[in-house]
């Protein structure tokens, strides 16, 4: 079950300048920080605000690495701006096999790894209204030390 807004994406042509500016407009700070090789991104994660399932939504911003990377190829022909919409889920594997079951392309025959060790998929846009949208499983927190 979708369960509630994990993140917006947002692509950008220079991430240090769109970071600054989310901090600087509105008081955003950087959450986490990472190079995702497989997607072709350099990307910041600004956290929004915690839920009540223990998750967050933050904004992701991304910068390609690649030219020929989804993000890449998209700003080439749009410019900036919103680039997908992100679920999270508790159950990133049972969601996109039912909604592969109605027809609906999904993009990665298996989950990979997203921001933050998370597993995420990918639904085609031109299934979805013309909305890229991603769902995704946070990693489990830390476990807790119990004392022993
Ligand atoms: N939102 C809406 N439509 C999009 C889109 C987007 N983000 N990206 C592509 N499209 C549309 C294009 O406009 C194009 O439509 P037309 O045929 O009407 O012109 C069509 O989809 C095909 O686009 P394309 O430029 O030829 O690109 P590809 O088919 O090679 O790739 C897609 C499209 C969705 C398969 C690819 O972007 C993809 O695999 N995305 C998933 C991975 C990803 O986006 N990673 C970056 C984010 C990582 C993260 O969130 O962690
Ligand atoms: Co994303």
């Amino acid at each position: 079950m979708l369960t509630r807004i994990d993140h917006i994406g947002i692509a950008c042509f220079d991430l240090d300048a769109t970071v600054e500016f989310y901090r600087a407009t509105y008081g955003f700070e950087v959450h986490h920080c990472e190079v995702n090789e497989e997607q072709g991104v350099r990307e910041a994660m600004l956290r929004i605000n915690g839920t009540d399932d223990g998750g967050a939504t933050y904004l992701q911003l991304l910068e390609p690495i690649r030219e020929d990377s989804a993000v890449g190829k998209w700003l080439a022909k749009n410019g900036e701006g919103v680039h997908h919409v992100a679920f999270g889920t508790a159950d990133v594997d049972g969601d996109a096999e039912a909604i592969r079951d109605k027809g609906v392309r999904v993009l990665y025959e298996q989950p990979r790894r997203g921001s933050m060790d998370s597993r995420i998929t990918f639904l085609h846009p031109k299934d979805c209204h013309g909305v890229l949208t991603e769902l995704v499983t946070s990693a489990p927190a830390a476990e807790e030390d119990a004392g022993h």
